[in-house]
């Protein structure tokens, strides 16, 4: 995968320099590539694609439509020379996708989850070497009273009984410290 989606960088940097430098001629060929590297592959053999890459800029996305209703639920950034940077991911696939998962030397160091897909964080991972050590939950159901949910992990699974703890941040401070 790695390589074919450096591949396809190549290609669209090459079609883009030339359609910049050269004339007429070239350019129904760069748009019939460019098109070709908007799209790629059909995981489930049905006809349609379902994986796309976007190179937006310095860095570039690969979208997935992994349960194959044609909409895309996981989108991975990564920087032009291939390295995973951050993925997002629709878990419930309700269209949202309100996972993402953040990746330093391509291990996964930090996950936070928009659980009411309100555009703020609630759920925040906090990982080490690509294991969870422990999870927390902001939670302003009480009336004027919010409180975050820690639990600890151990072998990749809870462990020990949930500690709560009031707070007096708002949800969107308790965002924007995770965001
Ligand atoms: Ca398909
Ligand atoms: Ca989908
Ligand atoms: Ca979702």
């Amino acid at each position: 995968m790695k390589n074919i989606s450096h591949l396809i960088l190549i290609i669209a940097f090459t079609v883009s320099s030339c359609s910049n430098d050269s004339g007429n001629s070239d350019i129904d060929i760069s748009t019939q590539l460019e098109t070709d590297s908007s799209q790629l592959f059909d995981l489930n053999n049905d006809g349609v694609l379902d994986v796309f890459y976007e190179f937006p800029g310095d860095e570039y996305y690969e979208l997935v439509d992994r349960n194959f209703d044609t909409r895309v639920d996981e989108s991975s950034r990564f920087s032009l020379d291939d390295i995973l940077v951050s993925r997002r991911i629709d878990s419930n696939f309700d269209g949202f996708l309100e996972t993402e998962i953040f990746y330093e030397l391509g291990t996964a160091n930090k996950i936070t989850v928009d659980s009411d897909n309100n555009q703020l964080i609630d759920i925040v991972f906090t990982l080490e070497f690509g294991e969870i050590l422990f999870a927390e939950r902001f939670s302003d159901s009480q009336q004027e009273i919010s409180e975050i949910t820690k639990v600890l992990f151990e072998f990749g699974f809870p462990s020990g009984e949930p500690e709560i703890t009031t707070t007096t941040l708002t949800a969107s401070e308790f965002s924007e410290l995770h965001d």
